[in-house]
């Protein structure tokens, strides 16, 4: 045998010089370097700058929206930052890796225009946290105030400034001098960052925890909460008398004196009186008799967790479901059995209650979802994500669009998923900006060998990679369900009639696209009457459930609890609520898209020898397995020296190198190194073994 590989004879770190990186800044045009002030920092720190540019008199942070025009901002991301360093801002981002300045509408700083401008600066604090898989992220934590993608509570904080931009070499100094505070809370602090209970009055009662499990996952202290509405009439200590509960997701509503977004200070005010006023000269009605909860669980990377458990945010339904709920059925008055459990909401809220009937059969009893997030990712929004190449633009060239709208009665496109995605890159990198398609990176998906989520395309030019798409496969609740229709799951049994879902078919984000796709597989599997579907013609996005007034809903879903309970018309079987059918299992969750599974997915380059060219052998090599969207190089390496130049090559590429002639008989050492470079991955150089003998 006439080679042998040695993996161990390397040929030291050499190599690593061979690869020279290449970040191009900007040598003139606009820079902004930024310090702080003495004694504002409690030692180093991380986190994302923020620099905003509006126009003269405006106030920087009057408008950041993704529609806006004159107004521009850009981001960097910044490692250990202390009294005495200054950190320098300029040009546009390394495209490879990312690092950087990243803005919008434009990416580049060189690309401000020449103008009057007001400036302010923020700084993003992050704050480590090593996972109990093993990851280690940097992630801004919950501060009582929804995640806030810019200015949040403890951002650090320049002055607005006049600035004139004159389109040419500049520098504008700025320097941190205070951090923004804490929102102004009334309650009963618990754990800190004003998350804690708000005040309680007779019927509306607040609820905090700390959660063990999620704690345990993030190695910091971890909470949940909800926000209780108990009926007229309820008596604590008439323990006889329980009550059905109504299970309303929703964004981060805080402690909202109106409890959430669609009970207004008008209807409490009924709720409590217990009487409905008649407003049609008919009889005065009761208000139904039913307990309604909403969650507060802001969370790492958004303004709630998605009341699922994902690899990225932690075991968030197991918190909510399993200690919130329990605590919640040991303080009140609730018939904590699934037929007297519903779970219901639009949007976000949407998603999160069919999420949780599909997963949870065990404890909810049905779910009234409206316009919920992307059911089906044949549809995500109006992606086609399974089957397209790009998520910004169409194999014609035409954009795809994330938001439309009633325009004067015309149904018209308005913004695009590339602009909110390039919008979501300047608050933050590595899916941390705190916005919509961030948070679904990271609750439909696994993480990245970095940490953090493994996104589904690239954020700059909107490549999909189907391999990280792969993993979005069971938050997509059609294949979910198909695949576990007759699975020790039995879904197709354990889930007919009690999935209601309701959307416009004129739907701000295309939702209703992802809600056809879910009907369409579930029906081939269930026909027609296996779950009900109600489309709203030409309404968009927003209401409640069949665009029901209020109480005819809340009546409508009691009718539902009372029609399931044992003694009513079709009362819910124990067949159908059996733990067995239980999904999203967290251990199942972790072990298939958290740390381990990153690293077991990764493979150094590897060589091989092949009889080839004129008899002698060829050497082939394989780059090894990399993360989707790891863009690679190659460089042979033929004893301790680079032999030939850099050359790209894909994932999954085979390589070959063919000995020279003039080598003749001697003895070489063969090896390969390939670097890999992705947005928010440190480059990183991966070498296969050697292989030596004679060529
Ligand atoms: C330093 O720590 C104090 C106390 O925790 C906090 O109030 C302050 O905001 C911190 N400062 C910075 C710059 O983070
Ligand atoms: C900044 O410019 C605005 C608009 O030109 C002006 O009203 C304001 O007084 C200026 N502020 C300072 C501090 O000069
Ligand atoms: C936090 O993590 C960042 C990398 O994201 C690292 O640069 C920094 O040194 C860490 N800070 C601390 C205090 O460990
Ligand atoms: C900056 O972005 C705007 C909006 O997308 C665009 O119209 C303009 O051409 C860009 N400017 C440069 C210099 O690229
Ligand atoms: C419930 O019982 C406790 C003592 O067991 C009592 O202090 C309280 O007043 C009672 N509440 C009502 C509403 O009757
Ligand atoms: C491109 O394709 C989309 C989807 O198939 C279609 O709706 C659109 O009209 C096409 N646009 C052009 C310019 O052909
Ligand atoms: C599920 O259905 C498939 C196809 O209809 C069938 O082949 C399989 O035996 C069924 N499995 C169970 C457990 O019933
Ligand atoms: C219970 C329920 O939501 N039923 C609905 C089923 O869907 C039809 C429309 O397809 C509605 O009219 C029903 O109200």
């Amino acid at each position: 045998m006439g080679y042998t590989m040695l993996g161990l004879q390397l040929c030291l770190a050499l190599v690593v010089l061979l690869f020279a990186a290449a970040f191009a800044q900007s040598q003139h045009g606009l820079k902004i370097q930024l310090s702080a002030a003495d004694g504002l920092l409690n030692g180093s720190t991380t986190g994302r700058i923020l620099v905003l540019f509006a126009p003269a008199g405006v106030d920087p942070l009057d408008d950041i929206d993704v529609a806006t025009t004159p107004y521009y901002f850009y981001g960097q991301d910044v490692y250990d930052f202390d009294t005495g360093d200054t950190i320098t801002l300029s040009g546009g981002s390394d495209k490879r890796t990312g690092y950087g300045v990243w803005g919008y509408p434009n990416a580049s700083l060189d690309d401000l225009p020449a103008g009057e401008y007001s400036v302010q600066a923020f700084l993003n604090q992050y704050e480590n946290a090593t996972r109990s898989d093993g990851s280690q992220v940097s992630l801004r934590f919950p501060c009582g105030d929804g995640q806030r993608s810019v200015a949040g509570p403890g951002s650090l904080v320049t002055l607005a400034t006049n600035v004139t931009v004159s389109g040419g070499a500049q520098t504008i100094d700025l320097t941190f001098e205070a951090v923004v505070p804490e929102d102004p809370f009334e309650g009963t602090e618990i754990g800190g960052c004003s998350q804690g209970n708000y005040p309680d009055n007779e019927l509306l009662k607040h609820v905090k925890i700390r959660s063990e499990v999620l704690s345990k996952f993030w190695n910091r202290n971890m909470y949940v909460g909800a926000n209780i509405l108990l009926p007229s009439g309820y008596d604590a200590n008439d323990t006889g008398k329980r009550y059905p509960v109504i299970y309303s997701q929703d964004h981060w509503v805080g402690g909202d004196p109106a409890f959430s977004g669609y009970y207004d200070a008008d209807l409490i005010a009924e709720w409590a009186s217990g009487i409905i006023p008649s407003t049609d000269g008919g009889a005065d009605r009761e208000t139904p008799k039913l307990i309604l909860v909403t969650f507060r669980h802001e969370a790492p990377y958004y303004d709630d967790s998605y009341t699922v458990n994902t690899a990225n945010l932690g075991p968030y339904g197991d918190a909510i479901n399993d200690e919130l709920i329990s605590t919640i059925d040991k303080m009140f008055n609730t018939i904590a059995k699934p037929y007297a459990r519903i779970q219901e909401g639009g949007s976000t809220g949407g998603w999160e209650s069919i999420a949780n009937v599909i997963f949870r059969p065990d404890l909810f009893g049905a779910c009234f979802s409206s316009y919920p997030d992307s059911l089906d990712f044949h549809r995500h929004q109006d992606i086609p994500l399974y089957d397209a190449k790009n998520a910004y633009t169409r194999p014609n060239g035409s954009k795809i669009y994330s938001v439309r709208g009633d325009v004067n009665g015309v149904l018209t496109n308005l913004v695009q998923v590339e602009q909110e995605n390039k919008w979501e890159l300047t608050f933050g990198t590595s899916s941390r900006s705190g916005n919509q398609w961030d948070v679904w990176n990271a609750v439909f998906g696994a993480q990245g060998l970095n940490g953090y989520p493994l996104e589904p395309w690239d954020k700059v030019t909107g490549e999909i990679y189907p391999e990280a798409v792969e993993y979005w496969k069971p938050m997509d609740l059609s294949n979910y369900i198909t695949t576990n229709w007759n699975t020790s799951k039995n879904l197709g049994e354990v889930l007919k009639d009690r999935i209601h879902v309701s959307v416009g078919t004129w739907d701000d984000y295309f939702l209703n696209e992802g809600v056809s796709e879910f009907q369409k597989r579930v029906e081939e599997k269930g026909g027609p009457d296996w779950a009900n579907f109600t489309y709203l013609e030409g309404k968009g996005h927003g209401g409640l459930y069949q665009g029901r007034e209020i109480w005819d809903y809340l009546f409508f879903l009691e009718s539902w609890v009372k029609d399931h309970a044992p003694d009513g018309k079709t009362p819910l079987h124990d067949a159908v609520t059996t733990s067995a059918a239980r999904g999203n299992l967290w251990e199942e969750v972790i072990a298939r898209g958290g740390h381990q599974a990153a690293l077991v997915r990764q493979a150094p380059p590897k060589l091989q020898s092949k009889p080839g060219w004129q008899g002698r052998q060829v050497i082939e090599g394989s780059v090894g397995r990399w993360d989707p969207g790891v863009q690679l190089e190659a460089q042979w390496i033929v004893d301790c020296e680079a032999y030939g130049t850099v050359f790209p090559v894909k994932q999954g590429q085979v390589v070959t190198l063919k000995p020279e002639r003039r080598w003749g008989d001697n003895v070489k050492q063969v090896q390969l190194a390939v670097i890999g470079r992705k947005r928010g991955y440190k480059e990183e150089t991966r070498k296969s073994g050697v292989v030596r003998g004679k060529l």
